[in-house]
């Protein structure tokens, strides 16, 4: 589809630009898993493939898909669908991540806004971008709409919103096609002016497609959608108080009166939900870097034995060590919090310790066997922390100091990810955790802190403030280097008030991490 481009622009609305609405490419890779199985070998490309965890299938290709096969269906229904499906193991995700990693770096050559989403999604806000492209525009040129466009709804080319969201769409092109020639691999993009509605239309044509969303259809599209969840920001949650309330379609949400969502959700969330619902939602991109640590907690009324400690510890460290094998990085760093009753509101107290080296690489790689033996190590720690009777209100587990390379491999270098194994260093001879007290921390939110807040020290002070001087004389060299590199590193409290303020911190809170993974793993959610 061409149009020729207008020859009077409207002045005062283009001055406006971006006036909230931006060029937001999302992109969702296909049949992800099974994809990159087919890449590692591609006699099964013109199979039906399935990847198998476990009795799961947890994807499938478009060929498998033929047969009605879909997406976390069990082998046994699968095969019964159909018989000569072919199942590969996909419980290692060391492939599906390298790959996952070299895309999100791919895309970055383009552009620096990129934010990944679980392994196969990544945002890019290619606002800039498409402005260069609408500023070198000549009088009169073409500009091609590549794609579809929703409901084949027409391009108004006196409109620069519409001329816009037209350029992405030859951006969102352009990515396509580098990943394919680059790596192989194909995908669906979704172009729309927020993250909301890119990631909601980029799978309305699958697989290997892309759709570009005009403002006049956000609302009629939102409609067609049907339940509520599949908005991206409305969680099971959320779905649940609503649903109560008797709104279940999207358009029920669209209509539903405003101040009966004040007062079930409060004036902001409220707010947000109906915005949502319109499609109208403005968060931004955040640009990817690797976490600095993994952490999960759970509360409860009172806990008061060692038993129920060790079953909050059962509970919580399988969730996190799938993460980190997720994540591929090595922690060495194990820490316990704890809150205790009665206590202030938000009194925490934490205990860490190193791993023990001879552990180190079994991170990712047996998550079984370091199950019992973190389980004790982490029973050992809180013992250290409690003499004799106890209540409990909260148990938190954290894993830190992820396994650093050398060279120029940063942590903060998606190199990092992609290099990591071949420059694994071999680990040292075993030996026993040395334990250390990290100092409390009265004012630490849920899910925010790792480390203190306050950063008085100093180098020629002989030990970080709060920290014990005895057992820090204990600790080895490297990791007194880092607990004053912590304490130094101001940079911190910037970057989590930013995050704080962006609404979305999916690299420190553990509860932001763990909405994230439950939102990668249901495909229902990203908090905006
Ligand atoms: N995945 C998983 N467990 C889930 C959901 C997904 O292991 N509960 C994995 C397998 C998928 C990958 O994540 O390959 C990406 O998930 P998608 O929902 O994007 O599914 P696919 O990429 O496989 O298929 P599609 O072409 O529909 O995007
Ligand atoms: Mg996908
Ligand atoms: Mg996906």
């Amino acid at each position: 589809m061409e149009e020729p481009f207008p020859e009077e622009q409207d002045e005062e609305e283009d001055e406006e630009w971006p006036r909230g609405g931006r060029v937001i490419v999302h992109i969702d890779l296909d049949c992800f898993y099974a994809q990159v199985e087919m890449l590692r070998n591609p006699q099964l490309r013109s199979k039906p493939l399935g990847t198998q965890q476990k009795n799961i299938v947890v994807t499938c290709n478009y060929e498998a898909r033929k047969f009605g096969i879909g997406k976390l269906m069990s082998v046994k229904e699968a095969k019964e669908k159909c018989p000569e499906l072919i199942l590969v193991n996909g419980e290692d995700l060391t492939p599906y991540r390298e790959m996952s990693y070299k895309v999100t770096e791919l895309l970055g050559e383009f552009c620096p806004l990129v934010e990944r989403l679980g392994f196969d999604e990544n945002f890019l806000d290619i606002t800039e971008l498409v402005e260069k492209k609408f500023q070198e525009l000549e009088p009169n040129s073409q500009i091609p709409i590549f794609g579809h466009v929703y409901k084949e709804e027409a391009v108004n080319f006196q409109d620069p919103v519409h001329i816009r969201l037209a350029l992405g769409s030859g951006i969102a092109w352009e990515l396509r096609d580098r990943l394919r020639s680059q790596l192989g691999i194909t995908g669906c993009a979704g172009i729309a002016s927020n993250k909301s509605l890119a990631k909601m239309i980029s799978g309305v044509f699958k697989p290997d497609q892309q759709t570009l969303l005009l403002p006049e259809n956000h609302r009629e599209f939102l409609s067609s959608l049907d339940h509520i969840q599949k908005i991206p920001g409305i969680g099971s949650k959320t779905t649940e108080r609503l649903e109560k309330l008797g709104v279940r379609k999207i358009q029920d949400l669209q209509e539903f009166p405003v101040f009966l969502l004040e007062k079930e959700f409060g004036i902001s969330a409220a707010q947000r939900i109906h915005e949502l619902s319109l499609g109208q939602e403005n968060s931004q991109i955040i640009p990817w870097k690797p976490p600095q640590s993994f952490s999960d907690e759970d509360s409860f009324p009172k806990i008061s034995t060692e038993e129920e400690v060790r079953e909050k510890i059962r509970e919580l460290l399988p969730k996190l060590l799938e993460r980190i094998s997720q994540d591929g990085r090595k922690p060495q760093t194990l820490r316990l919090g704890i809150r205790k009753f009665p206590g202030k509101n938000s009194r925490r107290e934490f205990r860490q310790c190193p791993i023990p080296k001879h552990l180190i690489p079994k991170f990712g790689q047996e998550n079984e066997e370091l199950l019992p033996i973190l389980e004790e190590i982490l029973m050992k720690l809180f013992r250290k922390m409690i003499g004799g009777k106890f209540q409990l209100t909260l148990l938190s587990l954290g894993f830190s100091k992820l396994q650093e390379f050398p060279g120029n491999l940063g942590k903060g270098s998606i190199k990092f990810y992609l290099k990591r194994e071949s420059q694994n260093k071999e680990m040292d001879t075993p030996r026993a955790p040395k334990i250390q007290k990290i100092p409390e921390n009265s004012d630490k939110k849920p899910g925010i802190l790792d480390f203190p807040r306050n950063f008085p020290a100093k180098k020629e002070e002989k030990v970080p403030p709060d920290v014990d001087p005895e057992v820090f004389s204990e600790l080895p060299p490297e990791i007194q280097e880092e607990l004053w590199t912590q304490w130094r590193n101001r940079d911190w409290e910037r970057r989590n008030s930013l995050e704080k303020s962006s609404g979305k911190a999916p690299n420190l809170g553990m509860r932001s991490q763990c909405d994230l993974l439950r939102y990668w793993k249901s495909q229902g959610n990203f908090s905006g």
